[in-house]
C-alpha cells in the first residue's frame, strides 16, 4: 500500500484542498466546480495493482439478494452486455469526458439478483483490498456499469481490469477497480475512502469531496 499517498490524500480532506464553495447543474454545465478537463486518463489506486488473471477472477453479488452469485469470468462474459458512453469526474480535481464502454448494466445485474426489500445499500469490494459504498438508488441508474472495455479494447490492468465498476455521476473514487464482490446491505458500511475524511455520498456536481 502507499502509505504517502494515503496521507497526502486525507490530509486534502483535512484542509478542503479544491473547494470552490459552489454547486453546478448537470442540466446546463458539463464540468463540476472545481474540475479540470484532461484528455489522457491518469491511473489512481493504492499502489498495488493486482494482477487478477482469469483463472483468479471470481466476482460475487451477495448480501440482501434473493438470488446469489458466484461468477468465473466466462459466467460474467455470458450476462447480458451493453454499451454506454460518459464521463468520469475524479476527486483530485480531473475530468475526461466521452468514455465509451462494454461490459453489464447494473440494472440487468439487478433484474437477476432481486435485491430484497430490506437492501437499501451497496459495498464494491476489489482484489487489492479497496471498498467504496453507494446508495441502492445510485446503483440503480441507466449510466452504471460493471466494465470490461473502454474505447473498444480490454480494460488494462492499471485501470481495474479484467472488470470494474463504473458510477459516472458519483466521483471516480466509488468506481471500484478490480472488482470481486458486490454486496447488497441493509445499512450503510462506509468505504476506503469514505472512513478516510471523504464525503459518504460523493456527487461531484454538489462539490462532495470531504465530510
Ligand atoms: N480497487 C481499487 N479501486 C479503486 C481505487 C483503488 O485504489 N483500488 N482507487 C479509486 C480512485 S481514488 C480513483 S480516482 C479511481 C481511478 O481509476 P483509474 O486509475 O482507472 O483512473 O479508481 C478508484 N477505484
Ligand atoms: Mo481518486
Amino acid at each position: 500500500m502507499n502509505d504517502k499517498l494515503i496521507e497526502a490524500k486525507r490530509q486534502w480532506a483535512r484542509e478542503g484542498r479544491l473547494l470552490t464553495g459552489t454547486v453546478a447543474d448537470p442540466e446546463h454545465d458539463r464540468l463540476p466546480p472545481g474540475q479540470l478537463l484532461v484528455r489522457d486518463w491518469p491511473v489512481l489506486d493504492l499502489g498495488a495493482e493486482p494482477d487478477v488473471t482469469p483463472q483468479k477472477f471470481r466476482l460475487d453479488i451477495d448480501g440482501a439478494v434473493e438470488n446469489r452469485l458466484s461468477l468465473s469470468l466466462d459466467e460474467f462474459m455470458a450476462l447480458p452486455q451493453s454499451e454506454s458512453t460518459s464521463d468520469i469526474h475524479c476527486v483530485t480535481q480531473w475530468s475526461r469526458y466521452d468514455n465509451r464502454w462494454r461490459g453489464v448494466a447494473a440494472r440487468a445485474l439487478l433484474e437477476i439478483v432481486l435485491p430484497k426489500l430490506e437492501a437499501h445499500h451497496v459495498l464494491f469490494h476489489s482484489f487489492d483490498g479497496y471498498t467504496a459504498n453507494v446508495r441502492l438508488e445510485q446503483f440503480d441508474q441507466p449510466d452504471v456499469f460493471l466494465v470490461h472495455e473502454w474505447e473498444g479494447k480490454p480494460l488494462t490492468r492499471a485501470h481495474g481490469g479484467p472488470v470494474r465498476m463504473l458510477v459516472p455521476r458519483l466521483y471516480f473514487w466509488k468506481s471500484a477497480k478490480w472488482l470481486r464482490r458486490i454486496q447488497f446491505t441493509i445499512s450503510d458500511h462506509p468505504g476506503f475512502w469514505e472512513q478516510r475524511g471523504y464525503h459518504n455520498n460523493g456527487d461531484p456536481w454538489l462539490e462532495e469531496r470531504y465530510g
